[in-house]
Order: C-alpha cells, then structure tokens, then sequence
C-alpha cells in the first residue's frame, strides 16, 4: 500500500504502520456493522415478518457490544503506544542537532557552529537535513502555539512558548518537501511555511564546514 502513504522517514514509516491497524480495524467494523445491517433489512423484511417479535433486553449480547469495543480500544491504544516509543526516542548525544524557534509567523533555524536562517512569511526558510541521520530537533516558539508539521515525513509536533519539545527525524529520501505550521496562530498562519531540503550526507557537512555559505 506505497501508493496510500509513502513517508519520507523512519519514524513515518513506523506512524505508517500503526494506522494501517486503524484502518484495519475500522474496515473490520465497518464491515459487521454494514453486514448486520444489510442481513437485517433482507432477512426481517415486511413480507417475512408482518409483525415484529417482540422482546426486550438480552443480557448476554449487552455485555458483548460493551466488552468487545473495550478490548478494540484498549489494543489500539497498546499499538499506538509501542509504535510511539521509537518515534520519542531522542540519542543521549546526538550526532545533528538543529534548533527550531517558531514565531508569528515564520521559522528560525540554528544549525550547529552558529550558523542561523530565520525566514518571513514571504521568504520563508529551508531547513537542512542530512539522509539517514538522526537529526535531533530542539523545538520551541517565541509567541503563541505553533505547529511543526512535515506532511512528507509524517510527523507533527507542537512549538509550545516556554517548553522545549526535543525529538529525532531521520530522513529516508533527497528531495525538498513542505512544511508548514499546523496551529491556527493568527493572521499570517497560512504563510508560515517553511521547506526542508533533504542532502546526501557530505553536501550537509559542507554546509555546516562552511558556516552556511556552501548552501546545498
Ligand atoms: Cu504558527
């Protein structure tokens, strides 16, 4: 199912794998349910049953539609909580690390040995990103909530002023992909952009070697 979602990181591709159980199951239930209402309106059509039996309360299946969503929730929740334990997992001393400061309405990116890129809402930035590395990314606002998403790598995370919210993206393709912030933050919302540049490792630590004038 590439064709469906085709994340461009390692922790997209395991967010991939916890809603293809969502959508598994959804279609499980989807299908029952339109099953027994289907089943219901040909096998207790009027011409079979003039006059509905009547009867109410039916312990046994009372305790079932409560009991089995309870075991669907709770296993999705399992699910979701094991696939969330390697998308949080930050390196005790990662090798990148890119600070990322969001403000109305735009981004600021600080790279390591000084070198910072802050943009405007009509020239918004690009944050580097070196191919399958880790990069840690330390993320916070100078205002009001914002929101970090890259919908190519399947990952959102809110900048929140006063908290640092730290985590790991570790790109799987070259390539430039979009980003944008994710929480209604005020007038400017919609042209707080930004684009991630995805670059072989060597063009990135050329870019960082160079203070940020060898741009890849
Ligand atoms: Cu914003």
């Amino acid at each position: 199912m590439r064709w469906l979602l085709d994340p461009a990181s390692v922790q997209g591709v395991t967010m991939r794998g916890d809603w293809y159980v969502f959508l598994i199951a959804a279609a499980c239930v989807g299908l029952f349910v339109y099953g027994c209402i289907f089943w219901c309106i040909f096998a207790y059509r009027r011409s079979r049953n003039p006059q509905p039996a009547q009867f109410s309360g039916n312990k046994p299946l009372e305790v079932l539609y409560v009991v089995i969503p309870l075991l669907i929730v709770i296993g999705l929740f399992i699910v979701t909580m094991i696939a969330e334990i390697p998308v949080d997992r930050v390196a005790a001393d990662p090798a990148n690390k890119v600070g990322v400061i969001a403000f109305r309405w735009s981004w600021r990116f600080d790279y390591p040995g000084g070198i910072t890129t802050i943009g405007t809402p009509f020239a918004p930035p690009t944050l580097y990103l070196p191919l399958r590395e880790a990069t840690e990314i330390d993320l916070t606002s100078a205002d009001v909530t914002h929101s970090f998403w890259v919908p190519a790598f399947l990952f959102k995370r809110d900048a929140i002023p006063g908290m640092q919210n730290l985590f790991a993206i570790t790109p799987t393709r070259v390539g430039t992909f979009r980003g944008r912030c994710a929480q209604f933050c005020g007038l400017d919302h919609a042209l707080m952009t930004f684009q991630v540049k995805v670059v072989p490792d060597p063009a990135y630590e050329r870019f960082i070697a160079s203070r940020g004038v060898e741009v890849p």
